[in-house]
């Protein structure tokens, strides 16, 4: 039995105080007993003990391509940025996709993330021909994930089309295309694999633009045989024009048409949900479905704002993700969330709710528990049957000393450089992060420089 005792700990219903954390060998927590005993010679918390955020939407590859659009080329937009990314993804082999995601997974370990959501759409070679093992570049992600100790949930990928309507795809999405059939047995091959290393399995149909009605259904129902339970996430009304576009295609607005036409419910994941109007606001949330929010992109991509009170009015569940990786940290995704919230509304502690007026405890709650869902783990936080996936702060950081534990974790997310009061993380029980290092930093950092400078230098190649 492993155990750590904490003078201040984070749990479902809030704070509490001198909590005794104890795991199995499995990592899944088996006591939390708030008012107890440290025992002697028992190991203690350096600070505050909160539960460590699910990270709900990753295309990991993106983060060696983090910070190279941050330049005015002509009408620089969402599309034109893609349109950089797909000739960036163009040269990408499983190496690469292996170094970087390792580098990536350490980081987001160092930054408060415990376990991530891998949205996985570049599946074929170069030439867009499958690779002899189709499952190439999943596997790479597995085992980045496996070596970091990052909890996992693979989402492959299909993507079918360029736009309603079946428009046929364009060169810089050969890499993404697969048949419904193909994407079946790609599941079925990756199950096994997943299995054995305590991921889940879930499937991610890219976008309404990406998949038509025909294929959505049938993949749907090919994982539904596959696992029941399983994860479904989507993005969706992200951009203004993929609306205008959903319009202009079915007569209904994206999230509408979503609602109408597949069976939504707590297994999907609506990435962005950016544009809704008051009605999808509404029947969204009461699907049960978690709003995948990744605020940090969605700023960089000028995305636009979502409207936070009116998803939580109708008791609707949500997390967060953080997509392009032009920002790699949990505290700072909160930060955005609650600041392009005031910026809006013109408030201050939108975030905050009913039973917790502390924006970064209501908000962290609320995002794990969200997280969890859609990953499809048992990573809701610190309860029994839980993973033990937690955070230590620490509370010697000049930003935290002296504080009381409600105002640590809000000096963590609003007041300090937000990964340095991050002390210890640890998933499933096992430490991966001590003294803010993950014990591959320094090697993963190098291969990650190497594969992105290889990177480039094949790009400007002729
Ligand atoms: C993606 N990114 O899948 O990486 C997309 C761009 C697309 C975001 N949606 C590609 N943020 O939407 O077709
Ligand atoms: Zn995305």
């Amino acid at each position: 039995m492993n155990t750590l005792f904490a003078a201040d700990a984070l749990l479902p219903g809030g704070w509490a105080k001198n909590v005794l954390l104890s795991w199995n060998a499995a990592g899944q927590l088996t006591q939390v007993q708030s008012a107890a005993q440290p025992a002697a010679g028992a190991p203690v918390a350096n600070g505050p003990v909160v539960p460590g955020m699910p990270n709900l939407h990753s295309h990991a590859f993106q983060r060696a391509f983090a910070g190279l659009t941050e330049y005015r080329a002509q009408q620089d937009s969402f599309w034109s940025w893609r349109t950089l990314m797909y000739r960036f993804a163009a040269r990408l082999g499983p190496q690469h996709m292996e170094a970087i995601a390792t580098w990536l997974y350490a980081e987001m370990l160092e930054a408060g993330y415990t376990s991530v959501c891998e949205f996985q759409y570049v599946h074929h070679d170069a030439d867009g021909r499958p690779y002899a093992d189709d499952a190439t570049l999943s596997l790479a992600l597995l085992r980045a994930a496996r070596k970091t100790g990052i909890g996992f949930t693979l989402l492959p990928v299909l993507y079918q089309t360029s736009g309603f309507g079946g428009l046929p795809p364009n060169e810089g999405q050969r890499r993404f295309i697969r048949s419904t059939d193909s994407m079946l047995r790609l599941l079925d091959t990756l199950k096994p694999a997943c299995d054995a290393q305590g991921a889940r399995l879930g499937l991610a149909p890219h976008s309404l633009r990406a998949v038509p009605p025909d294929a959505l259904r049938e993949a749907v129902a090919g994982l539904e045989a596959i696992d029941p339970s399983a994860p479904i996430h989507i993005h969706i009304a992200e951009q203004t024009k993929e609306v205008d576009d959903c319009v202009a295609w079915s007569g209904q607005r994206p999230v509408a048409w979503l609602l109408d036409h597949a069976p939504v419910d707590a297994r999907w994941c609506l990435v962005h949900a950016t544009h809704m109007e008051a009605a999808e606001y509404e029947r969204g949330a009461k699907s049960g479905a978690v709003a995948g929010l990744c605020p940090t992109t969605e700023a960089n991509l000028g995305d636009g704002i979502f409207d936070f009170s009116a998803w939580r009015h109708h008791g609707g569940a949500w997390g967060l993700g953080s997509d392009s990786h032009a920002t790699v940290n949990a505290a700072e995704e909160l930060l955005m969330l609650e600041y392009s919230q005031r910026l809006a509304w013109r408030q201050r502690n939108v975030g905050a709710s009913a039973a917790q007026p502390h924006v970064a405890t209501a908000l962290t709650l609320e995002a794990v528990r969200g997280g969890a869902q859609a990953s499809g783990r048992a990573i809701g936080g610190l309860a029994v049957g839980q993973q033990a996936d937690f955070v230590v702060l620490d509370a010697a950081q000049l930003a935290l000393q002296g504080l009381p534990a409600p105002d640590m974790l809000s000096a963590h997310v609003f007041a300090s450089h937000r990964t340095s009061a991050i002390d210890t993380v640890w998933i499933s029980g096992q430490p991966r992060v001590a003294a803010g290092r993950h014990a591959l930093h320094n090697e993963a950092a190098a291969a990650f420089v190497a594969a992105r400078s290889q990177l480039l230098q094949e790009n400007r190649a002729p």
